[in-house]
């Protein structure tokens, strides 16, 4: 029989390298970003930082900025507190100020703002607003946190008598303990994972719009996560959560940055409720660099018990990781330290323990995931930097120490040494992808033919499977809403389509992916199907998008009511074909009668049937929403290596080829894929090479602009070369596995692990990240460990 099924590729469904769609208007400036938007009597918000990272605040004078004209609301917290608004709770569990009452506790935090008829009068008027001081001791890391005697950042809680945020574990200490002693080779390392921020080009912003005539609330705001937000408001401001509508219109990036709750959010919405009109509140790039969602910021310790033969018997790990004055983390309620236990999982490594402890300082709130599943970035620079160290300890081949100790093929589902289920995978053969795209064999000689005329070339690899997608609603959830997804999928007369999600892009593609997931189960080409996300008063309730979790949780969803349609549209073709159900099988876009191929129906006659020749009985339209919980997180693979040649004279090192092998099942949109692949590494090049946010000991944030935190240009980036290798997901309905932030996560050891391998010969065992010319001329020349914790090079460590 020849089939007359619709070519898929050809229709935009799985596989096809569609061009991104959302491009259409971006490229032609036409985007609607939250700026754009512009609101008839609308006010504008700006806000009063502090200049002092710890200080008491001794009086607030706001009586010359109330003098300004066109100056229409002047807040500090105690007018918030007055409505129990002066604080509002974090994602994890704890409290952060709105507007600072009792003291300031990092540089940037809010303590006034101004609502004014346009923004530059209310920017005077912060500057009009007199604010004394007193200055007190502060706290930049937490070694100072944790000395005896440290001041108290956290007074305002009741029962917090130290700079401690919590103490946790995980693991199997005692059998971990058990693996070291019967270790022939321990190897250590130590390290810092500086601060980052996700700094997307489009800073964070809100317009609040409270209609007292109707008593709803509209908020147009930068959120990754809409539905969130407005469980958050109904709860916290106790307003009716019908009447609370969050639109997330096109975001600039967030990468993580518009993830949490920010003051700015909350002090747009409370003026527009006093005022009755729009406010207005558009951050500017000091503001997002100083004050929202840093990552990072983490020391890590680790050892591994080795055999001789290059077998890992067991892993220890101990984390201190740097809050700053909020621990306002957006990661699942149960895990502490976010995913860090997700270290090691590609290595069948018998068990493993961690410790983590979090401290409080006087920076910004920190710990917010900048492209990773909560800490999975720290966790995996982590794993593959002491990867390398303990191949170099045991004088064993990188590659052959990583594939000896690797799950295997035909070992799933494995269980990994700190209890996640990983369900599928093939390391050593991305493995093999990788160093055969690199010529591993030939560079190894070229290096130590190039050592021999005295320059210094080296090779590094980072492999690693990352969990991507959270939930599952049995383990996660953010303040006990538990993670899941949706989608809602409307199917016109005219077989012409809108899918809604309760995920949010950000700039990753979703307007043109779900319609391909669609045009995959339903035969309807992804050009008919218009994606809709980001509005609470159309999109289902979803948990929005983070951790690279839309494709496995949303997607999964769009696959699934997609189903649910052509559920349906099999009952409307029996009827138009006048045979029973039973009798019809589907192809691509058509149903048919089983004994004669020929006499079928298209989705679109369903669809037109489901309008205007429904049988008896049949409830009319065509369309469906689904609820997704997945069984698990996905756990994509990836194999990064790269090449370098480092300078000896100065320091500086250059990329010379890099390899990326990654597997994240099966692909929607190669392209997709490859941009965000590309994207991903160009972040963790610049974490390893430039980047460089930091505090000196006053706690003034060193990094808060572009001069001074550097984005790579096309100029300074490399060139990729990708490769994938395809293990379907195997409880995913279409066998995709997350992949929005792989490479941002397994980048930085490939780059940190090359440089190291260049210098091996002088003994050095690390330089923290960025790799700036400066460390590493330090590392060649002294033949020490450069450590680049903050604050750099200043003698008041103790
Ligand atoms: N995709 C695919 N096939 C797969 C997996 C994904 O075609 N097997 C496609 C998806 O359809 C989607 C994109 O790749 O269009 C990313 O999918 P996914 O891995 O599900 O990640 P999310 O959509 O959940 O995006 C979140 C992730 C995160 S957490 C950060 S941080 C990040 C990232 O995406 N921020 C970004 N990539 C970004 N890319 C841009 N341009 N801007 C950001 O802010
Ligand atoms: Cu981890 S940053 Mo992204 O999860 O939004």
């Amino acid at each position: 029989m020849t089939t007359q099924a619709r070519d898929e590729i050809k229709i935009g469904g799985l596989g096809a390298s569609r061009k991104r769609v959302e491009d259409n208007r971006f490229i032609r400036g036409k985007g609607n970003y939250v700026d754009d938007i512009v609101l008839p009597g609308m006010l504008h918000m700006e806000i009063l930082r502090s200049p002092l990272a710890h200080a008491r605040i001794v009086s607030i004078d706001t009586s010359k900025a109330w003098a300004i004209p066109g100056v229409r609301l002047v807040l500090t917290g105690e007018m918030m507190a007055t409505r129990n608004l002066a604080w509002m709770p974090t994602l994890s569990y704890d409290t952060q100020a709105v507007l600072a009452t009792d003291k300031v506790r990092f540089q940037g935090q809010e303590v006034a703002c101004v609502i004014a008829d346009d923004p530059y009068i209310a920017k005077d008027a912060c500057e009009a607003i007199v604010v004394e001081y007193e200055a007190l001791p502060v706290i930049v890391n937490p070694t100072q946190a944790l000395a005896d005697g440290a001041p108290l950042i956290r007074d305002d809680k009741e029962n917090q008598h130290d700079n401690v945020v919590f103490d946790w574990e995980v693991g199997d200490r005692d059998g971990t303990e058990r693996a070291f002693a019967q270790a022939d080779l321990v190897s250590k390392l130590e390290l810092h994972y500086p601060r980052s921020h996700p700094s997307p080009m489009e800073c964070c912003g809100s317009i609040a719009d409270f209609d007292r005539s109707t008593s709803k609330l509209t908020v147009y705001m930068t959120t990754q996560a809409p539905h969130i937000i407005r469980a958050a408001v109904a709860l916290v401001a106790e307003l009716p959560e019908h009447m609370i509508r969050i639109v997330s219109p096109d975001l600039g990036g967030g990468f993580g940055n518009k993830v949490p709750v920010y003051p700015g959010y909350v002090m747009s919405i409370l003026a527009s409720i006093l005022l009755e009109r729009p406010v207005k509140w558009i951050e500017d790039k000091t503001g997002n660099l100083i004050s929202t969602g840093f990552a990072r910021d983490i020391y890590l310790k680790g050892e591994l018990a080795l055999r001789k033969d290059g077998k890992i018997l067991g892993v220890r790990m101990h984390t201190d990781s740097d809050h700053g004055a909020f621990f306002s983390d957006a990661q699942p309620s149960k895990f502490k330290i976010g995913l860090m236990h997700s270290a090691f999982s590609c290595y069948d490594i018998p068990s493993a323990h961690l410790t983590a402890r979090g401290v409080y300082t006087n920076k910004a709130p920190g710990g917010v995931a900048y492209r990773c599943s909560f800490r999975v970035t720290e966790a995996m620079y982590f794993q593959e930097r002491m990867v390398q160290a303990a191949a170099d300890d045991l004088g064993m081949d990188q590659a052959e120490f990583r594939r000896r100790n690797f799950v295997r093929d035909d070992d799933f589902p494995h269980r990994t040494p700190f209890g996640f289920l990983t369900d599928s995978g093939q390391y050593g053969k991305c493995l093999q992808v990788g160093l055969e795209a690199i010529g591993y064999e030939d560079f190894l000689k070229q290096k130590e033919e190039a050592k021999s005329r005295g320059r210094l070339l080296g090779i590094g690899i980072s492999t690693m499977t990352e969990p991507l997608g959270a939930g599952n609603s049995r383990e996660y959830d953010i303040l006990g809403i538990k993670m899941f997804d949706s989608a809602e999928l409307r199917v016109h007369m005219t077989g012409k389509a809108i899918l809604r999600t309760g995920a949010k892009t950000q700039g990753q593609g979703h307007e043109t992916t779900w319609a391909q997931i669609v045009a995959h189960e339903l035969g309807i080409p992804a050009d008919d199907i218009v994606v809709e996300e980001g509005d609470t008063d159309t999109a289902p309730f979803g948990m929005g998008t983070y951790a690279s979790r839309s494709t496995p949780v949303a997607g999964a969803a769009v696959a699934m009511v997609s189903r649910k349609v052509r559920a349906k549209a099999r009952k409307l073709a029996a009827h138009l074909l006048e045979v029973s159900e039973e009798d019809i099988e589907w192809e691509l876009g058509r149903f048919y009668v089983r004994s004669s191929p020929e006499t079928g129906v298209s989705i679109q006659d369903c669809a037109y049937a489901a309008y205007s020749n429904m049988p008896d009985g049949m409830e009319p339209g065509l369309e469906n929403v689904a609820y997704y919980d997945p069984p698990n997180l996905t756990w994509p693979f990836a194999c990064y290596i790269a090449t370098v040649e480092v300078d000896p004279q100065t320091g500086v090192w250059d990329v010379l080829r890099f390899v990326a092998v990654d597997d994240c099942g099966v692909r929607i949109n190669p392209m997709v894929v490859e941009g965000q692949i590309m994207g991903g590494l160009t972040e963790a090049y610049a974490m390893a090479s430039m980047q460089f946010i930091t505090f000196d000991a006053q706690g003034n944030c060193i990094g808060s602009n572009y001069m001074d935190y550097l984005l790579p240009t096309a100029w300074e980036t490399p060139g990729w070369e990708l490769h994938e290798v395809v293990t379907p997901c195997p409880h995913h309905p279409i066998g995709a596995k997350g992949i929005g932030e792989c490479a941002t996560v397994g980048g930085p050891a490939a780059f940190v692990n090359a440089v190291l391998d260049a210098i091996k010969d002088t003994g050095v065992r690390n330089i923290d990240m960025p790799l700036l010319p400066d460390r590493v001329y330090e590392a060649i020349t002294q033949r020490h460990d450069v450590s680049g914790a903050p604050p750099v090079k200043m003698d008041d460590h103790d």
